[in-house]
């Protein structure tokens, strides 16, 4: 695809309009990666761009010695496109770190994509898939001295064709050196006026389909679905989805289980962030889903919502609902719920804790980087120690995953909810891997997952998270892992520059 003329984004855009759209978490687009590419760990960070179509930065960082080349190729997750790749980049060493890969490739069209990635080196060759949504999440502003001087050149350029044909005019017929008779110099400003007339109106024409443009680019821009709640009589929790109206293709009917559910509803209490519920509602028709509610402190909630599309594209649904007391139901099954100190009115947290003591005397604690820059990625590490301070022996899967983190920022405007394989939907992936034709599973080789099918390796009580902050801010940061029958949710606060 880089070697290719970049064709008109909308001609693109017609092409693969069957290609179903939307954006994963909120105010969090660069895609966080880890999973094995055969013999090799690989760390991968693919920054989407922010026009469709547009160039996708993509970094590797081999923890794997022993690489040479990684090369990289843009597909669909799903359909005809996504068995037939184009030719693959090789990505490049930009440094003396013989580890570390960069590349970038273009992304053409709206739609659920996956870079493949194909390593090479001395322990033979390994691949791994990543998907990426891509959508447009805005329009390129001109920078107004970039405006102004090609303004200024505009106008030069208008005059002087208007002086080009007042001269060719007034002189073209007549020999050197000779003056142009009073009837030319009338002719040469009647020319003049009416060049000078229709280049104005062209300018002006120009404008219009220069808008018209930017209007039509504009509705491709991505629009969330919206979600209205409400609680109906019995506690019941009703979420109705709206369609805004933005691709045609996107439909509310086609979720697939991500990680055993249809829908992963976190709901937070706000401003405050001192109360958390992981839960799961059902879904009951055509975008309408129905959660029998726990019983919970009375306040406004944030609930956000994730589903995946059928083609592997995520999208977080967010709304707020206020509750009163809730004499509900008790915990069951996947659900958890956790407490934590309240985020100060400046957004700033107050767990600024390295360790999370939990309600059943365990503690949850994070090996805290000494500073956390926003763009950065980085291992989000986190062990749960039993009452004793001893690693927990008691480990198990929670929804076949060694933890759950959700990364909030006290502003609201970010919300990523991640896995130890990254921020990547779990379904998404699964699809990506399945078409690699490698002769493994090679889910077996993300971390966290592949062990729920064997039981007599043990869950580690340790948890890694790969992600990096989208902005710099306060965040608070939900950690949940499982020992017997309890899910525990740590929480910690992060300051990031
Ligand atoms: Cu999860």
């Amino acid at each position: 695809m880089p070697n290719l003329k970049v064709p008109r984004w909308f001609v693109c855009f017609l092409l693969l309009l069957s290609a179903l759209p939307a954006s994963a978490h909120v105010g969090s687009p660069d895609v966080y990666a880890e999973g094995d590419a055969g013999p090799y760990k690989l760390f991968v960070v693919i920054r989407p761009p922010l026009v469709i179509p547009g160039v996708a930065e993509i970094e590797v960082r081999s923890s794997t010695p022993g690489v040479d080349n990684i090369t990289i190729t843009p597909m669909l997750l799903t359909g005809d496109a996504s068995r037939h790749p184009p030719v693959p980049d090789n990505m490049t060493k930009p440094s003396n770190d013989a580890q570390f890969f960069t590349g970038h490739l273009w992304i053409m069209a709206t739609g659920s994509w996956q870079v493949r990635f194909v390593a090479t080196g001395s322990k033979g060759e390994g691949v791994i898939s990543i998907p990426v949504p891509a959508t447009a999440i805005g329009t390129r502003k001109m920078q107004s001295g970039m405006g102004f001087m090609l303004a200024v050149l505009g106008v030069i350029l208008l005059l002087g064709m208007v002086g080009i044909i007042g001269a060719a005019a007034r002189d073209a017929q007549i020999p050197p050196g000779k003056t142009a008779p009073p009837a030319n110099r009338r002719r040469a400003f009647v020319a003049m006026t009416v060049a000078f007339v229709i280049l104005v109106v062209g300018v002006i024409l120009g404008n219009k389909w220069w808008n018209a443009e930017a209007t039509d680019y504009s509705s491709y821009i991505y629009k969330p679905l919206q979600m209205n709640a409400t609680v109906q009589p019995g506690n019941i929790l009703d979420l109705k989805m709206v369609d805004p109206g933005w691709l045609r293709a996107r439909k509310l009917d086609d979720f697939v289980l991500d990680h055993n559910h249809i829908m992963h509803l976190y709901a937070i209490r706000w401003p405050a962030m001192d109360v958390v519920f992981h839960l799961h509602p059902d879904q009951v028709g055509s975008g309408d889903f129905h959660l029998t509610l726990p019983e919970m402190p009375a306040g406004t909630y944030r609930l956000y919502a994730d589903v995946v599309h059928a083609n592997g594209f995520p999208e977080t649904l967010v709304t707020t609902i206020t509750l009163p007391f809730t004499h509900g139901r008790e915990l069951i099954g996947d659900d958890a719920e956790g407490t934590a100190p309240v985020v100060t009115s400046t957004g700033r947290g107050t767990q600024t804790n390295t360790s999370d003591k939990l309600p059943d005397g365990y503690t949850m604690v994070w090996k805290r980087p000494a500073t956390l820059t926003a763009k950065a990625p980085e291992d989000f590490t986190f062990t749960l120690l039993d009452a004793n301070g001893q690693p927990a022996k008691d480990m198990g899967l929670y929804m076949g995953m060694v933890g759950h983190a959700a990364f909030v920022k006290t502003d609201g405007t970010v919300f990523a909810h991640i896995h130890p394989s990254g921020t990547v939907a779990m379904a998404a992936l699964m699809m990506a891997q399945a078409q690699n034709g490698t002769s493994g599973n090679s889910m077996n080789d993300m971390p966290g997952m592949g062990m729920s099918g064997n039981a007599s390796q043990p869950v580690p009580s340790t948890v890694s998270f790969p992600y990096g902050f989208p902005t710099p801010g306060n965040y608070r940061i939900f950690v949940q892992m499982k020992h017997a029958n309890t899910v525990e949710t740590g929480t910690f606060d992060a300051e990031v520059q």
